[in-house]
């Protein structure tokens, strides 16, 4: 029988492209990345994978001719095809916002109405309006947004921002969030059994780089009679490990920390009497 295979779907160059492939080298996914090819194969895992434009992920996807892409929330929302969203990846953040040029005298939400907006997200910016009451018309054009209040074409925009750069450079200011965005993993609606099998090994996967994105391995000298003090300080994934050191009275401690508490738990077993304290990244978290 064939063995089964998965076609995932990448962004072929663009904002998404570098992260989608560090995200299938990171989970150990091997395979040659050439900018002129279409699609490739990985070697040690039965993956293919399709590069394309971000735009046209979500109709291969609800097709079949893709069984998974990678892509932004707002694309996908965007679109509205009929996919199912696996899981969000945590990069590529971005808002989807509206924003007027300075001397717009933006008071509420209320001050469109009956204005032009020139957006590239029309499905979105319609919802947000219905929801607020708002009348306005919305001009969908495909690319520099940016542009279309200086040039005549819109009183406002509704467009991507990260930095706030080019709303800036632009006399734009931006009034309304109205959707946050960031990368997902999608899939096809009717995946067979074998698919979904793979799927679920290959988000294990997933699932352990993320793990270990988020925690660090710590490593410090503790005098014997902090050890205890500074365990309790330490979460670790069952408990901190303890070895001791050659100079008497002195262990070694070790601990996986996560990294939204690390530097107050750094400061905390410090103060306890810590010292020589490495903090080293992790590859995978298999819990
Ligand atoms: O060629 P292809 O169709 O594949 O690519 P694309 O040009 O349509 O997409 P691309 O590569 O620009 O963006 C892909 C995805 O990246 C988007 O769908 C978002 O999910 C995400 N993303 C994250 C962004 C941004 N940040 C972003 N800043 N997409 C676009 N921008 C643009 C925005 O449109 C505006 O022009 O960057 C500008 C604003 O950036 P700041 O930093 O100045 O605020
Ligand atoms: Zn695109």
């Amino acid at each position: 029988m064939e063995q089964p295979i998965i076609k995932l779907a990448i962004q072929k160059s663009g904002r998404l492209s570098e992260k989608s492939i560090e995200l299938l080298k990171n989970c150990g996914i091997k395979f040659v990345s050439n900018s002129s090819r279409l699609k490739t194969q990985a070697f040690n895992f039965p993956m293919e994978i399709l590069f394309l434009r971000d735009d046209d992920i979500p109709g291969y996807v609800a097709d079949g001719v893709a069984d998974f892409g990678i892509l932004g929330m707002n694309e996908i929302v965007e679109q509205e095809q009929n996919v199912t969203i696996i899981k969000k990846l945590g990069f590529s953040k971005c808002r989807l916002s509206i924003a007027v040029p300075n001397d717009f005298e933006y008071t509420s939400i209320k001050s469109l109405e009956g204005k032009r907006i020139a957006t590239s997200y029309p499905v979105l910016l319609r919802n947000y309006l219905k929801q607020n009451n708002v009348n306005a018309e919305i001009h969908e054009i495909s690319g520099s947004v940016e542009i279309a209040p200086t040039i005549g074409l819109a009183d406002a925009i509704c467009d991507l921002v990260s930095t706030g750069g080019t709303l800036l450079i632009n006399g734009l200011r931006e009034v309304e969030e109205i959707y946050k965005s960031e990368a997902a993993l999608i899939g096809n609606s009717n995946l067979s059994p074998e698919k979904q099998a793979l799927l679920e090994k290959w988000q294990l996967r997933i699932d352990a780089v993320e793990k270990a994105q988020n925690n660090k391995y710590i490593l410090m000298n503790v005098p014997n009679e902090a050890v205890e003090k500074v365990c309790t300080l330490l979460p670790g994934m069952k408990s901190p490990t303890i070895i001791p050191l050659q100079e008497k009275g002195w262990s070694s401690v070790h601990s996986v920390i996560n990294e939204d508490k690390f530097w107050d738990i750094i400061e905390q077993v410090k103060a306890a009497g810590a010292e020589g304290i490495l903090v080293c990244p992790i590859e995978q978290m298999i819990l």
